[in-house]
């Protein structure tokens, strides 16, 4: 058996990890395959993209989620949320426990006037752009909708992100302490960084600050303020188990935590969608065939609930755009006992493995037309016949992402009104430049746009 050590090496040592680390790896993968090892500085990344090994590394028996350095700086943010809690902090299981049902399918419907009121919003604003014959920034206007959705749903917020030319005080606090985070990542040793790191603090306590704040309010509203949101379920169940209700760090901690894992992943998702339509007249002509059947010429639709579910074809083209372009792109796993994977390469029980999603989401077992964008791959009977295991951008197992129903639910209603509504017209002849800030995005993709009619 050939140790882990015997895995090609690419040593970034001298260039860095660029401010495009995921698409850096990407290019590494094509160049040394599916395992590489990268070591940056003392640091060392095992990189996987086969879907042979993730297959291996989604055994749940065999192997869990880790917290690695990215995640381990993200925690001087969100602490002992679900996203950033070690598996076995016992803050983990207990708020998972109280949180599982308000992410059920079921607690959609709650939250669906919400997300429909934020939805109108973003169309409000763009019908403004449209009579002023401006272009819309898409990406910006994809995180103003999310965060308003998240605000309202989890916490009765309102961010009004449309009323403002700069995102929110609040958000700009958390955008800065995120790239801090990615920018700790990629440092050289001995690099002096007080300044940034005052800033950093006085960022996280603003944070604390702001959400303490929407919790003393809640408190205070007493009964009134027992909504059937995320914060009221927090703040009023009790876990099965011990009978206790989170404590206040930890409901803090979540607050920011569905802010940060709620609304850039989903606002991303939202944007490459509408590229991808942008690109591809086909896909674009099936959405707008759903979305017409459902709606017709109605210059105003109000989705039901129901209706969300009804959208297939939007919902695959998400899905596709999620293969393509995963928005949380990587996620850690190391083995529980020492194990061997691939068959021939020993690895001791906690290394950690980073598997790197993009890359999956382009292994020959999607086709030897990876790169082509195509929504009928998530048709049902497609789906049936690829096996378990090859699409991940919800990350895998118990430590899976909480929120898949809910970013779902939100972006496919909002992408089909967008299709139903609007013509998109790709007025710089854009081409995909993907940025990176712990979550990717298309960078610079403004899109002018145009009413339909009756011949589109
Ligand atoms: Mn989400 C975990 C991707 C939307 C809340 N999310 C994860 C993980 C991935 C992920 C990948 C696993 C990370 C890991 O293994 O380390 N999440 C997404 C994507 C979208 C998304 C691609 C949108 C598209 N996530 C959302 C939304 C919410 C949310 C919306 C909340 C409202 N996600 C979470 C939480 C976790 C998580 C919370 C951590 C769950 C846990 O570990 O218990």
């Amino acid at each position: 058996m050939e140790p882990m050590r015997d895995l090609p090496v690419v040593d970034v040592s001298d260039t860095g990890l660029t401010d495009r680390p995921v698409q850096q790896a990407m290019a590494f993968a094509r160049e040394f395959g599916p395992a590489f090892r990268r070591r940056f500085h003392s640091r060392e990344t095992v990189l996987i993209s086969s879907y042979e090994l993730v297959d291996e590394l989604s055994d749940e028996t065999r192997f869990a989620k880790v917290i690695g350095p990215a995640l381990e700086n993200v925690r001087e943010v969100a602490a002992d949320g679900l996203f950033t809690a070690y598996n076995d902090e016992p803050n983990w299981a207990k708020a998972h426990d109280i949180l599982l049902p308000a992410f059920a399918m079921g607690s959609m419907r709650t939250y669906h006037p919400v997300m429909l009121e934020a939805a109108r919003r973003m169309i409000t604003a763009w019908d403004t752009h449209l009579a002023q014959g401006e272009p819309v920034d898409v990406s910006a206007d994809m995180t103003r909708m999310t965060l308003d959705t998240i605000g309202l749903a989890g916490f009765g917020y309102d961010f009004q992100s449309f009323a403002r030319t700069e995102p929110h005080p609040f958000v700009q606090a958390l955008v800065r302490a995120l790239s801090h985070s990615q920018a700790a990542l990629g440092r050289t040793p001995g690099q002096d960084t007080t300044e940034e790191d005052r800033a950093f603090r006085a960022d996280t306590a603003f944070l604390a600050q702001v959400v303490d704040e929407v919790i003393a309010g809640r408190r205070t509203a007493g009964e009134s303020g027992a909504a059937d949101d995320l914060l009221g379920l927090m703040l009023n169940s009790r876990h099965p188990g011990d009978g206790e209700p989170l404590d206040e760090a930890n409901v803090r901690n979540q607050v920011i935590t569905f802010l940060i894992a709620g609304h850039e992943t989903t606002s991303g998702t939202l944007s490459f969608a509408l590229y991808h339509l942008m690109k591809n007249p086909v896909a674009l002509r099936l959405a707008q065939a759903e979305v017409d059947a459902l709606w017709g010429d109605d210059a105003d639709p109000q989705p039901a609930f129901e209706d969300v579910g009804r959208l297939r074809y939007v919902r695959q083209v998400l899905s596709e755009t999620l293969r393509l372009w995963p928005t949380a792109a990587a996620f850690e796993r190391a083995p529980v006992a020492d194990t061997v994977i691939g068959g021939r390469y020993p690895v001791p029980a906690g290394r950690r493995l980073t598997v790197l999603t993009p890359m999956l989401h382009r292994d020959p077992v999607w086709g030897d037309n990876v790169e082509e964008f195509d929504p009928d791959r998530f048709a049902p009977a497609a789906e049936a016949a690829r096996p378990a295991n090859a699409y991940k951008p919800f990350g895998t197992g118990e430590r899976a992402c909480i929120g898949r129903q809910f970013a779902m639910h939100e972006a496919t209603m909002l992408l089909a009104l967008l299709v139903h509504r609007y013509r998109f017209l790709d007025h710089t002849g854009y081409t995909l430049d993907v940025k990176e800030t712990l979550t990717l995005k298309p960078d610079s993709f403004t899109l002018a746009l145009a009413h339909r009619t009756a011949e589109d």
